[in-house]
């Protein structure tokens, strides 16, 4: 059975999130208020400290995109459009996702990532509102409805769903977003999704 390193409120959702969608999985839940993910025996398991971590048959898989194309590749093939642009187009939405507006949103907690002055983190702190806004601005003309790219979901809508619980607690004035309000409200319509609510993974 394949297994997912998790905790609640991180990106990691995207994988509880897809998994729930039609797979045997186990949670294994890291525990950030110990700093699990900082110990040597998490960083056996990834070097790199982070969630999402799959473990499959075949050997540990890390990044949240790259598991979700393993899903998709293997069990979850409904979350994959056939048409290759279509495709790239979901690529590219979930590269975006995790290169920018990720990114954009850890400027908020771990600017340490970054910077050594308490200054510079809460010049990034400060900055975490206008650059999540700008994020939405971005995706809020793409969103077809119900879904991301129109009447099924896609691994990139698993992908944003988390980033889309973050944008209050980020700043952002979610009312100036209807697309995406509707959007998320889809998703959580879904068993999935509900499924990893009721299992504590929001918050
Ligand atoms: N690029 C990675 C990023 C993973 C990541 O940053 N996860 C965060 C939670 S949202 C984490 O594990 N943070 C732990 C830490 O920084 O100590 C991915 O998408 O899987």
């Amino acid at each position: 059975m394949l297994k997912l390193y998790c905790a609640p409120k991180t990106i990691s959702l995207a994988v509880v999130t897809a998994l729930n969608e039609g797979v045997h999985w186990e949670a294994i839940r890291v525990d950030f208020g110990e700093a699990e993910q900082t110990k040597p025996e998490y960083l056996s398991i990834n070097p790199k400290g982070r969630v999402p971590v799959l473990v499959t048959p075949e050997g540990a898989l890390t990044e949240t995109g790259a598991i979700l194309e393993y899903l998709g590749e293997t069990a979850l093939p409904n979350l994959v459009p056939v048409d290759p642009l279509q495709r790239a187009r979901m690529r590219e939405e979930m590269y975006y996702l995790g290169t920018s507006m990720h990114v954009n949103h850890a400027h908020k907690m771990r600017g340490y990532r970054w910077a050594d002055q308490q200054s510079s983190y809460d010049d990034m702190q400060a900055k975490v509102p206008e650059t999540m806004t700008a994020s939405c601005a971005y995706l809020e003309p793409l969103i077809v409805g119900p879904y991301l790219f129109g009447t099924e979901p896609t691994l990139a809508d698993f992908y944003l769903y988390p980033i889309a619980t973050w944008l209050e607690s980020d700043g952002v004035n979610v009312a100036a977003f209807p697309k995406l309000a509707d959007w998320k409200a889809a998703m959580e319509a879904r068993a999935s999704v509900q499924k990893a609510i009721s299992d504590g993974f929001t918050g």
